[in-house]
């Protein structure tokens, strides 16, 4: 079984992407953005025809695993690279041609390894601060940006779920996301933050304002969610799409509403399928159902998003 359709472990992903950036030279470039908490590569792959440098073209950013135990999200990011460098098929060739990638398959790689030794319901990162707690560690990723930081959907208990960590970016795996997001903000066009599970396209602020451009917004998640939903096998749950304030629930300190915030046009958080029935722990067998819907899906948002570049 490719590794993509696979829940591989960590040292797995690297070597795969390690193993696109030897095979790929002229096309895909491997980042160490640095150490995560506990010393472990944060790697992800450029991929682009021009090394990066033909700065006419937008940039697609995607992100996976920000929450460890969503374990179906590594794979979708994995197959996007496959699809775009190992089986680029003709009718997605404008995707490689103009379009530069960034795609980060593990945003928290010490979270994901605890979710795989230690606690297949880990969430948080793995940071330790004895300021904090001396029995409680990591933050909520997706509760740590500097964007309304600490304001709803969050507690201050450092032991829960959503604790969002003791102050804005005090994560360096967060601060990797803002990193690439700053670095590149001048033509990146659209941000996809992966996540599981419920079937959802979520984007705009959880504040009760919209970007100036929801409708273009709407209109692009609308059409990812129609592609992905005319790929569905029956017994699948569709995608709802719509403001995350309104369709889930609102929430501070997120990577969305910091891109959104920052001005990225197109930011959207996907929550991938559970098919209504096995939450975070998606049986293996559907993997392979969930990239290539999922994938048809992004280049769809990828095609659109473009036409407003
Ligand atoms: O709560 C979250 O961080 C996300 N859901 S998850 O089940 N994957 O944890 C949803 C975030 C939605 N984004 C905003 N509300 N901005
Ligand atoms: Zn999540």
């Amino acid at each position: 079984t490719a590794i993509y359709n696979t829940y591989a472990r960590y040292d797995e992903i690297d070597a795969y992407m390690e193993r696109l950036g030897s095979e790929y030279p002229d096309l895909v470039t491997v980042v160490n953005a640095g150490p995560s908490f506990d010393g472990r590569p944060v790697k992800y792959v450029k991929i682009s025809t021009t090394n990066f440098m033909d700065t006419s073209k937008p940039i697609y950013f995607m992100d996976a695993a920000m929450h460890s135990r969503e374990w179906v999200t590594p794979p979708v990011a994995l197959y996007s690279m496959h699809r775009l460098v190992e089986d680029l098929r003709e009718e997605d060739r404008d995707l490689l041609e103009n379009i530069d990638w960034i795609i980060m398959p593990v945003a928290n790689p010490d979270g994901y390894e605890y979710s795989h030794t230690d606690d297949r319901m880990w969430r948080r990162s793995r940071s330790f601060n004895a300021t904090v707690s001396t029995v409680c560690y990591g933050a909520d990723i997706n509760r740590n940006f500097d964007f309304e930081f600490g304001t709803v959907s969050v507690s201050s208990d450092p032991c829960s779920q959503i604790y969002p960590g003791p102050y804005p970016f005090s994560e360096i795996e967060t601060r990797y996301l803002s990193n690439i997001m700053n670095e590149y903000l001048d033509r990146m066009e659209i941000y996809q933050n992966i996540h599981s599970y419920g079937s959802y396209i979520l984007y705009g602020f959880d504040n009760e304002t919209l970007p100036a451009n929801v409708a273009q917004i709407h209109l692009v998640g609308a059409a990812m969610g129609a592609k992905i939903d005319a790929l569905k096998m029956s017994d699948a749950v569709y995608y709802a799409v719509g403001n995350s304030n309104f369709v889930l629930y609102p929430a501070s300190g997120t990577a969305q509403d910091y891109a959104q915030d920052k001005g990225i046009p197109f930011v959207y958080t996907l929550e991938l399928p559970d098919f209504g029935r096995y939450d975070f722990l998606v049986p293996p067998e559907y993997i392979e159902q969930i990239n290539t819907e999922t994938w048809a899906g992004l280049a769809e948002t990828a095609r659109l998003a473009r036409l407003f570049y």
